[in-house]
């Protein structure tokens, strides 16, 4: 078994996992982290075989690095991300309905001229900080009203979901710094789901109606909702803003995006695979299980490198190369198996939107400034991204 003295939840690895991505590849299949006493999936072969198998590696304990088992959650688990079947099967079948292609159709005109609109106010300046002008202001813009959300308190969503992020990390001082909000925040976001406070034709009513039709029960439709406004703004704000970065930092890729805009969907996916916005997740063994000849104990948790995964030269031809002409299909920067991201289709729709929008526009974006990092215990995030853009 080998070991690594590494700290993935430190300000160095969130500034830059890359060293720690290449220490874990090249130790071995499975890695034992002392200083969290858990141990570590890399490798795209063996993070892929644990995500779709989760009789094995079951997430009903959390996904974060405290187990439900001994430590009581921060907040009621969520019905999705942290059930197993067979509890997880409804709720989960309810949400692919609800955030499927064929459902999102409806939104699809709305919010490319949504974009639009956005991105002609904001090129009214040659130079603009696109973290919060576009990377933040159109999932802000869309999102919440597909939902269904009444207009105030919506600056509670990014806050809210950055600490649900925090908090599967261990209580460093990431989480210490959002603690002071998380009653006020979960209060909101809490409020929020009930029926009363959402319009009758987003997401969030289809929810409720999909309970009215006994698909779920009416105990859990306000948690189905809360999966929503946890996991599907802060995930698609730094989506957005690692495909702005790519494309700020690659011009000849701009080129071709723009000359072919239909490019912006596989050209997003492999942003994506690129940064993975969502960087890690936890397993718990359900039994000692043998991984590439080592075995991890039962009850224990195991960390799966989502970004390293999408970075081993095993599976990836020039893996840290950013080049949405290779095929980024099954990358796991969404997951994959079971719990594989549902909002899947709703990301690729607004970066879709926002780069199709852009694309028609600017003729060239670049750096205009040193960009910096957000830190988040599982986000690999931007805080600011501030480019030039020239437009024809
Ligand atoms: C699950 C990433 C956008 C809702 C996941 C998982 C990942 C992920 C890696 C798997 C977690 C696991 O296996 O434990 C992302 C990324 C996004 C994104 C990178 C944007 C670029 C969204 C959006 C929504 C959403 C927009 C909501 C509309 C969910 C939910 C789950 C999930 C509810 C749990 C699914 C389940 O457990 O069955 N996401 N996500 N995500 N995502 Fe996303
Ligand atoms: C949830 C959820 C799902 C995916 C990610 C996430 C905070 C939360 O169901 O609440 O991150």
């Amino acid at each position: 078994m080998f070991a690594l003295d590494a700290d993935p939840f430190a300000p160095e690895t969130l500034e830059d996992p890359e060293p720690l991505h290449h220490a874990l590849l090249a130790a071995g299949p499975v890695v034992h982290l002392p200083r969290y006493d858990v141990y570590a999936l890399a490798r795209y072969e063996h993070v892929h075989a644990a995500l779709t198998d989760w009789q094995s590696f079951p997430s009903g304990a959390g996904v974060g690095l405290s187990d439900f088992r001994r430590e009581k959650p921060w907040r009621p688990p969520s019905l999705l991300l942290e059930a197993d079947p067979p509890r997880h099967d409804a709720p989960r079948a309810v949400l692919v309905k609800i955030l499927g292609p064929r459902a999102l159709r409806k939104l699809r005109d709305r919010w490319f001229a949504e974009a639009a609109e956005l991105v002609d106010k904001v090129l009214a300046e040659p130079e603009f900080d696109a973290v919060p002008a576009l990377a933040q202001a159109f999932p802000l813009r869309v999102f919440p009203d597909a939902v269904g959300l009444p207009p105030g308190g919506r600056e509670n969503l990014l806050p809210y979901g950055d600490h649900a992020f925090n908090a599967f990390g261990p209580v460093n001082d990431l989480v210490a710094k959002g603690q002071p909000r998380v009653a006020e925040l979960s209060a909101w976001v809490n409020a929020q789901c009930r029926r009363e406070a959402l319009a009758p034709d987003g997401f969030g009513a289809r929810i409720w109606a999909a309970a009215d039709h006994g698909d779920l029960t009416h105990e859990q439709a306000p948690l189905v909702v809360r999966s929503l406004l946890t996991a599907g703004v802060d995930t698609t704000v730094h989506g957005l803003a690692a495909a702005l970065y790519a494309f700020a930092t690659h011009p000849g890729q701009w080129r071709r995006l723009r000359e072919q805009p239909a490019l912006a969907r596989v050209a997003f996916d492999e942003a994506v695979r690129w940064q993975s916005p969502v960087q890690t997740f936890f397993r718990t063994a359900d039994r000692d299980v043998a991984i590439g000849g080592t075995v991890v104990p039962e009850g224990r948790k195991i960390l799966m490198f989502l970004g390293a995964a999408n970075h081993d030269p095993r599976r990836w031809h020039d893996p840290y190369t950013f080049d949405p002409s290779r095929d980024p299909s099954g990358h796991v920067g969404f997951g994959m198996g079971l719990h594989q991201c549902v909002g899947q289709h709703v990301a690729r729709l607004e970066a879709e939107a926002l780069l199709t929008a852009l694309a028609r526009r600017v003729e060239r974006l670049e750096l205009a400034a040193t960009p910096r990092r957000h830190h988040n215990n599982t986000l690999r995030a931007w805080e600011s991204l501030p480019v030039r853009v020239h437009l024809e």
